[in-house]
């Protein structure tokens, strides 16, 4: 029934877009350039093969997506807002037992469109970061996860664009063009966020990337999930669903390569599986020290008047703000924060409202571990003795306090000198890039998998890992 119902529309929603004609013409009139986007930026290959994919088709708890087979091109893009929480109050900051904003609070309307377009941009950049990764796929339910994650981050472009210009005129309108405008890596027109400029090459990155840079997408979700403007709120709400998946295919994938080199460790006898096919753990313990540094700059500075000034006005809260804590003005507390002084580190009180982005990133931290001691008990499993780590979160940063200096794994702080003696052993050389690419080879005969990385426990919604993901 949810389904036909939506199928109807040429936009599938929850927000009675046909009641507004004014905003569907906009969005129509955007909809045939998204599409260009896709055809030019999107995953190269296979666009007119059908792939086994989940669509968001409702908000319903059970029943919120549809699985078939269906090419890219005609996947269903819709714009979905979690259901509205009678009278909701906006939860924190100055404005704390006011009403939650139904339309843009003027004197709030460029931070907000600020955050939104921060946000969007982020979705088609990943999208074109990926798009050559079909090549090179190491199977076909591989292939899938790839393109699933790819169509649910147009969606979430969608879901972005749909704010903007519903709720931000002609400036939204404009801005829904930029975000289609700029391209991951570009010289001239990059996308906001460095990490979103960081090609993703080979499919252990991919796995990085989804482990880690997807769920800084978790936690910013989370944190604009409690926002004041309820239509941001919502949206963010509906696309923390979809995020799981991403962040599955993420920790699994690196479980997976982790699997398939403790394998060939115990086969061969050997820490160096390069000559059989496999990625050194200490080599997938580079690509995590990359990734995850990366991710980590994501955040922001750690101290923000920007994050200050978001909080003050309920525009962006603490992951779990309504939650997790007691107190929503952060006005009378302090973050003991670990700061640089004279050249060496030292502990300095800031006041919570400005170290924002530090919290939310703590939190972040706290997640990772969760990953790292997955992939350590896969090698335990198999009586390996050694342990992945996360690096300390001054390792390695371009954004905040920590950048421009020089850090060790652990955090200390060492010279420049001895710095760039060790950065070779601490992440992925050309070398060892090239050395890895050199390994992705495609695979898309159904249950078969690539030899560096060994084949999952399950397939996708109850089926084998056999299954036909993609019609070839
Ligand atoms: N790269 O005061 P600060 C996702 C800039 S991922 C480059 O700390 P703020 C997804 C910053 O713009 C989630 N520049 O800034 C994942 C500022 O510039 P100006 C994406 C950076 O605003 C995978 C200056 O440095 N969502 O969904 O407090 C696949 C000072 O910084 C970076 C969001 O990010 C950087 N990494 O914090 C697909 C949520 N970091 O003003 C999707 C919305 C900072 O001096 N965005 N700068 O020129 C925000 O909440 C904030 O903009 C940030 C930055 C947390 C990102
Ligand atoms: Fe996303
Ligand atoms: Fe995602």
């Amino acid at each position: 029934m949810a389904l036909a119902a939506i199928n109807s529309e040429k936009i599938p929603n929850n927000v009675h877009l046909s009641d507004d004609k004014r905003l569907q013409r906009a969005l129509e009139k955007w909809q045939p350039k998204f599409l260009s986007w896709w055809q030019d930026m999107g995953p190269e290959g296979f666009q007119a093969n059908d792939v086994y994919l989940r669509t968001a088709i409702s908000v319903d708890r059970d029943g919120w997506a549809h699985f078939g087979h269906v090419k890219m091109p005609d996947y269903r893009w819709g714009i979905f807002l979690s259901e509205a929480e009678k009278d909701r109050e906006i939860g924190f900051g100055d404005n704390i037992g006011t009403p939650a904003w139904q339309e843009v609070p003027g004197e709030h309307r460029n931070a907000l469109k600020r955050l939104i377009v921060t946000q969007g941009d982020t979705e088609p950049a990943s999208v074109e970061q990926q798009r050559l990764l079909g090549q090179t796929c190491p199977s076909l339910y591989d292939l899938r996860n790839l393109f699933q994650v790819n169509v649910e981050e147009g969606r979430h472009l969608w879901a972005m664009v749909y704010l903007l210009q519903s709720y931000f005129g002609r400036d939204g309108r404009e801005e829904a063009e930029g975000l289609l405008e700029r391209r991951s890596g570009d010289v001239d027109k990059p996308r906001i966020l460095t990490t979103f400029n960081e090609p993703i090459a080979d499919w252990l990155s991919f796995f990085m990337f989804t482990n880690f840079t997807d769920k800084d997408g978790k936690y910013q979700l989370l944190s604009l999930a409690e926002s004041g403007f309820d239509p941001l709120a919502r949206t963010a709400r509906f696309m923390l669903t979809e995020e799981a998946h991403h962040m599955f295919v993420g920790v699994t994938g690196v479980e997976r390569v982790v699997r398939r080199t403790c394998e060939l460790m115990k086969e061969y006898d050997t820490d160096d599986v390069k000559p059989y096919g496999g990625i050194p753990l200490d080599l997938i313990q580079k690509y995590i020290n990359f990734w995850y540094a990366s991710s980590l700059d994501l955040f922001g500075a750690e101290k923000s008047s920007n994050a200050a000034n978001y909080f003050a006005a309920g525009l962006k809260g603490r992951a779990w703000e309504m939650k997790k804590y007691d107190e929503h003005t952060a006005m009378n507390d302090y973050y003991d924060m670990t700061v640089l002084e004279d050249g060496r580190l030292t502990h300095s009180d800031i006041p919570l409202r400005n170290a924002m982005n530090e919290v939310l990133r703590d939190r972040y931290i706290e997640d990772n571990e969760k990953s790292t001691e997955k992939w350590n008990r896969e090698v335990a499993k198999h009586g390996i003795d050694y342990q992945f780590k996360l690096a300390s979160k001054r390792f390695h940063r371009t954004v905040g306090i920590y950048a421009g200096h020089t850090f060790n794994l652990q955090g200390e702080l060492i010279s420049q000198e001895e710095y760039k003696s060790k950065l070779d052993s601490w992440i992925p050389t050309e070398d060892e890039k090239v050395f890895v690419r050199s390994l992705m080879q495609q695979v898309i005969e159904p249950g078969k998998c690539a030899a560096w990385i060994a084949p999952p426990k399950k397939g996708i919604n109850q089926n084998p890992f056999e299954f036909e993901y993609v019609k070839l």
